[in-house]
């Protein structure tokens, strides 16, 4: 699970009167370090800007990066250069994962992320699965101070078993963790899904991707821009805008298939991980990639192979119906 403040709806209120800003908690909820993280996050931003700007469109050239897992792992390279990266997950698990990057703050790894931010949220999950919520909420006060430093930067979205997906993202040079924390018997795959990467200066000369679907979320909701034939199709996913949820995250983009015994319903409340039956294997629907929360300002591309049939796209916050982050979608 990741470094920013865990909170429900219950406990929003009294986290975010300690955490300051709401809109910066998804960077940091410290207010001695919120101009910092800030500043960062523009800086990225506009280094990203600058990039897009400089870098010609892609001649369909990529930067693959092949991540792998079979169980409660992830098998990747430690380094993998700065620029626009392509990063194809292969599930080869009998369960749902996704691949989430980090940005950690100087100095920190998964290994200090396995030992100060893990434990405290498996004993708040487990507090909420005992039926003891407001205690499992408070568990997340344990959290380590740098631990809000981290930043999301994307990555692969819900996977199913067998299937491939990929994301592309830009990475800035760094020190960088990934993460799965679907759950399995009320357990987060951190406790194994957690590995350092580090993204190096030797950046390779591959322009941004080119869309054939433009995905817009904001923090009223995601909207599909075109229609959406059959095919191998990229979806540009624009991070418009971006926030804290009740949940404690950001908001993201997922792609699941839908077939006959599909309940939508039950998709949209496994979106939540602090709900008992949140992100619990096995998952109600067949996912085939997405993009994971990003800041404000970022884009990042889908690329999948669809069929013909019904969709939808979905993000993982609690109570997407309502906040109009999850649709359906008919490829033809
Ligand atoms: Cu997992």
């Amino acid at each position: 699970m990741g470094r920013t403040r865990l909170v429900s709806a219950v406990a929003l209120a009294t986290v975010l009167a300690a955490c300051g800003e709401p809109e910066e908690a998804t960077m940091t909820d410290e207010p001695a370090d919120e101009a910092d993280a800030s500043d960062e996050a523009a800086e990225e931003a506009s280094t990203e800007d600058d990039a897009e700007d400089e870098e010609p469109a892609s001649d369909g050239e990529e930067h693959v990066i092949d991540l792998v897992s079979r169980g409660h792992d992830f098998d990747l390279p430690e380094e993998i250069p700065s620029g626009w990266v392509t990063l194809r997950y292969h599930n080869d698990s009998p369960e749902t994962h996704f691949a989430l990057l980090a940005d950690l703050p100087d100095g920190r790894t998964a290994e200090d992320s396995r030992e100060e931010v893990v434990p405290p949220f498996q004993e708040a999950m487990d507090l909420i699965n005992e039926g003891e919520p407001e205690e499992g909420f408070a568990m997340l006060e344990e959290l380590p101070a740098w631990s809000a430093e981290s930043v999301y930067m994307g990555g692969p979205g819900f996977v199913a078993p067998g299937e491939v997906a990929e994301t592309t993202v830009y990475l800035e040079p760094g020190d960088y963790q990934v993460e799965c924390y679907i759950k399995t018997d009320g357990r987060f795959h951190t406790a194994h899904m957690l590995e350092d990467v580090s993204v190096t200066e030797g950046s390779v000369d591959v322009g941004e991707p080119e869309a054939d679907v433009e995905v817009t979320l904001t923090n009223d909701g995601l909207e599909i821009g075109d229609d959406v034939e059959a095919g191998e199709r990229t979806f540009a996913v624009h991070f418009e805008e971006q926030m804290l949820h009740g949940h404690g995250l950001g908001h993201d983009v997922h792609i699941a298939r839908i077939v006959g015994d599909t309940d939508l319903d039950e998709v949209a409340a496994w979106m939540n991980w602090a709900d008992p039956d949140g992100l619990e294997v096995p998952a109600p629907a067949e996912f085939v990639g997405g993009a994971q929360t990003m800041p404000e300002g970022h884009t990042a591309y889908i690329t999948v192979d669809l069929e013909p049939g019904e969709y939808a796209f979905v993000a993982e916050v609690d109570e997407p119906r309502a906040k109009g982050m999850l649709e359906v979608v008919t490829v033809e």
